[in-house]
């Protein structure tokens, strides 16, 4: 996509194959003392931050292609792809990207001659991937074509799926890992399409797959993201998934607690592809960020944060920021999707509970005055609840009880309804972990000439459930954190929200 935002400063330069910015990192340390007196030590760091200009050939594949994500993922790209419009009760519709903030967000860049915002279009501040150019390929355990895939998801209005028929109904996942036991049973009636033999033979077949896609498209670079089922967590056990070389061992050995996830996995980064982990199990085992760290892939996970967690992580931020207290948060789900017919079984909800619930703890560690200090709960009881009530199919109804104790013994109650319609919420989650994935790939950060490694996983948080490195799940400080990074490889300072001039004096 073209660049239409320049920034004015002998501190960038603009180079045919790279952007050049010169960057004043500021921040600081603290020391907490023990009688709780806190020092704060301020430091600033010269950063060259240098962003390759040229975008890549890249490609897609997705684990779990068929499914509700992977099919409208695949239906929302294509859409826009070939300028689809369709109609539905209310109107006519124009194929669009509402809710990726790639494609539709917008940066404060600076006050106008007027004292005005200017906000610039994200996608025109740094040359980025064009979703209608990115080639898309996959696995599922069943080998239904995407374009029945999406009629089995009832996702998109019909007369769009009849428009997306053509384009879709050639494309076929591949042949899958799949071990039956870290899935609920009632998903068996999907499974036809599995390969064989041994773990390891089957990570091997993955990587010939991904080697295949790229040759055939004449690919540069291919990201790998999952969104097959959520699995039940697998057991860490030191001589089976601790390092790689006991992980590889287990998967030649066809070990039982080695996940299909995990499979992918190695494979995605023995190929050197990027792999983000949009399911909450813990498939990024010891072994697995040991591979990817020897191997500089990035790695990112775990869950896509779409609906009610979102909400959540806003909700805490703005109740504990405000210094009230959340002493009880319930939260229930029913959803009458194929995701939510897995998570009917006790071992795949454990998973999606943990990555549920994990979203507040931060939060309440950030404020001991509030939790640790005060009368009552040292932290709130947090229940999630998911039921499986396939009449509401993709259209999933989240409903949330928020009670915080308020001034004087008062009680704040705040009570949500959110109808989610899920996978119309996860696709632009996936388009923007996947563009900014790719944008922050081409950026090299360097002090005094040593490249600095940025945990992609916290980085891209603003997405995730629980993000691999957590340093927030504050879902605002989580955006600056995107807009600050796209801000610093143009030489521009963390946006301070001050307005303290108008311009400079
Ligand atoms: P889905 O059940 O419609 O799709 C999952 C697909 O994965 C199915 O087609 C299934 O056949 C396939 N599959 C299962 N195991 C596989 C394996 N080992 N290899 C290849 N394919 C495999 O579910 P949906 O709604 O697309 O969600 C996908 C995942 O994303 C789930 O884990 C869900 O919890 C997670 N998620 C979904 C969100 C949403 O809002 N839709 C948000 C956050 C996470
Ligand atoms: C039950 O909530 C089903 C889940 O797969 C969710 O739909 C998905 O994880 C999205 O969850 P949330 O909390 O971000 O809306």
């Amino acid at each position: 996509m073209p660049v239409h935002v320049k920034v004015n400063s002998p501190k960038v330069t603009y180079e045919s194959d790279f952007i050049k910015a010169k960057y004043c990192y500021e921040s600081s340390s603290a020391t907490q003392h023990p009688d709780g007196r806190i020092t704060i030590n301020p430091y600033t760091l010269d950063m060259d931050v240098t962003t390759a200009a040229k975008i890549p050939r890249t490609g897609l594949m997705m684990v779990g292609w068929g499914g509700n994500n992977g099919t409208t993922f695949t239906g929302m790209c294509l859409a826009n792809k070939h300028n689809l419009t369709w109609h539905s009760k209310v109107g006519e519709h124009k194929a669009d990207f509402l809710g990726s903030v790639s494609m539709i967000g917008t940066f404060p860049v600076g006050l106008n001659e007027a004292g005005e915002e200017v906000f610039a279009p994200v996608r025109h501040m740094l040359p980025m991937l064009n979703p209608t150019e990115m080639e898309i390929d996959g696995w599922d355990i069943s080998n239904m074509n995407l374009a029945d895939g999406m009629k089995r998801a009832a996702v998109f209005d019909w007369e769009l799926q009849e428009k997306l028929r053509s384009h879709m109904e050639h494309l076929k996942p591949r042949k899958a890992v799949f071990f039956q036991d870290f899935v609920a049973a009632n998903q068996a009636d999907r499974v036809n399409n599995v390969l064989t033999g041994s773990k390891f033979e089957q990570m091997e077949q993955i990587r010939a797959d991904i080697c295949d896609f790229k040759k055939e498209k004449n690919l540069d670079k291919v990201i790998i993201l999952w969104v097959g089922n959520t699995e039940r967590f697998s057991e860490i056990a030191s001589g089976l998934n601790d390092t790689w070389e006991n992980l590889e061992k287990a998967m030649k050995a066809s070990a039982h607690e080695i996940s299909p996830s995990t499979v992918y996995a190695a494979a995605a980064i023995l190929e050197g592809c990027a792999f983000i982990n949009g399911s909450p199990q813990n498939t990024l085992v010891p072994g697995i960020l040991e591979l990817a760290e020897k191997h500089k892939v990035m790695i990112v996970g775990d869950d896509l944060k779409t609906g009610q967690t979102k909400l959540k992580s806003v909700l805490m931020d703005y109740l504990v920021g405000a210094g009230l207290k959340p002493e009880s948060i319930v939260s229930y789900n029913h959803l009458g999707n194929n995701d939510g017919k897995n998570l009917s079984a006790p071992q795949t909800f454990r998973s999606k509970e943990i990555t549920k619930r994990g979203v507040v703890d931060d939060m309440v560690a950030s404020n001991k005055e509030l939790f640790a200090a005060g009368t009552g709960p040292q932290k709130p009881d947090h229940l999630v609840v998911i039921k499986y009530v396939p009449y509401v199919g993709d259209s999933k109804r989240a409903m949330d009880e928020y009670t915080s104790a308020i001034a004087m013994g008062g009680l704040n109650t705040l009570v949500i309804h959110n109808t989610c319609e899920d996978s119309l919420l996860a696709a632009p989650i996936m388009l923007d972990l996947v563009l900014f994935l790719e944008l922050f790939q081409r950026m090299d950060v360097k002090v005094n000439g040593k490249k600095i490694h940025f945990e992609m996983g916290q980085v891209l948080g603003y997405w995730m459930k629980a993000p691999l490195h957590t340093m927030t799940n504050s879902l605002f400080r989580q955006r600056s954190c995107i807009e600050n990074l796209v801000r610093a490889a143009l030489s521009l300072p963390a946006n301070n929200h001050l307005f303290l001039t108008k311009g400079p004096i």
